[in-house]
């Protein structure tokens, strides 16, 4: 395997289902006990903020009382030895794959662990209940806070940084997701288009299965340290 290569891994909830972590869309997710528009857009926050900050308060309060899976184990065991770069993009707010001890991590859809300013844009680490009662501890303003988490409607981050990884990647990894959210369900043709191999590793074929060379269906706390190790010993060709 030489060393020069770089794998971009794009994670969803499903990822982080068999740790105990709702996913949106399988049956019961999140999306089937509440309104997508009343708690994922500024709109619903701007019409019932408390109603959006009990939604994701109740979601942070989650997160010490679940672990990281084999499937997160997997991905920083294949950041450590992989010869090349290995970045995870992740749509999951969640800190599970920190935890499993993944250092290179974008959360493009934010994270439960930050608030945001609504006052002066500033972000910082917050790891208990969000109220409309805080002050900012960066402008003092009062009222003005919310989860640092990307809405509906609402500009995904380090998109620039993202585009670039996808059009120098050697191997496109696409682990938990649906396919349902844009433009993160693109990037496997971004990708495939400046020459990436692709694969899917899902529970059940994606929206864009299609769009991928290679796909495994089946749980990832299974199926990825089978494929981090094929990886690894280079038996998994790309
Ligand atoms: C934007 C917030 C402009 C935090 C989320 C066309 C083009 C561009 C945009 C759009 C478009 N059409 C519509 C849009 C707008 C919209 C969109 O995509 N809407 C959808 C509903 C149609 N997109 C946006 O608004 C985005 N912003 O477009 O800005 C722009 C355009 C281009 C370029 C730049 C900017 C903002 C989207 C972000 C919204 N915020 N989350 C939070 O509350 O979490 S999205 C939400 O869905 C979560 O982040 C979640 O991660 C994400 C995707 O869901 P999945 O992760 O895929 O989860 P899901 O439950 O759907 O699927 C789980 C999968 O796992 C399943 O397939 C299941 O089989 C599998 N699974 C289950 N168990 C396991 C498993 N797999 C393996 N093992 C298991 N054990």
């Amino acid at each position: 395997m030489s060393g020069s290569r770089n794998i971009v891994v794009l994670t969803g909830a499903g990822i982080s289902a068999e740790s105990g972590v709702d996913t949106f869309r399988d049956e019961g997710g999140i999306w089937s006990q509440v309104r997508l528009e009343d708690v994922a857009t500024p709109e619903g926050f701007a019409a019932d903020p408390v109603r959006v900050q009990s939604f994701y308060n109740a979601r942070r309060a989650q997160l010490p009382l679940v672990e990281p899976n084999p499937a997160h184990f997997a991905l920083a065991r294949l950041e450590r030895e992989f010869e090349g770069s290995v970045m995870i993009v992740t749509q999951n707010i969640d800190d599970l794959h920190e935890r499993a001890g993944s250092q290179k991590v974008i959360h493009m859809h934010g994270e439960l662990k930050k608030a945001l300013c609504c006052a002066c844009k500033k972000s910082f680490p917050h790891e208990s209940d969000l109220s409309l009662e805080e002050a900012c501890p960066k402008c003092g303003q009062v009222g003005t806070l919310r989860p640092d988490v990307v809405w509906f409607g609402e500009m995904p981050y380090q998109m620039d940084r993202i585009y670039d990884l996808l059009r120098h990647c050697d191997l496109f990894l696409s682990v938990g997701t649906s396919g349902n959210v844009y433009p993160a369900a693109q990037f496997v043709q971004e990708a495939g288009q400046h020459g990436a191999h692709t694969i899917e590793i899902n529970l059940e074929p994606s929206l864009g299965v299609s769009d991928f060379e290679d796909t495994r269906h089946g749980k990832a706390g299974e199926l990825l340290p089978i494929f981090v190790d094929e990886l690894l010993t280079g038996s998994y060709h790309f």
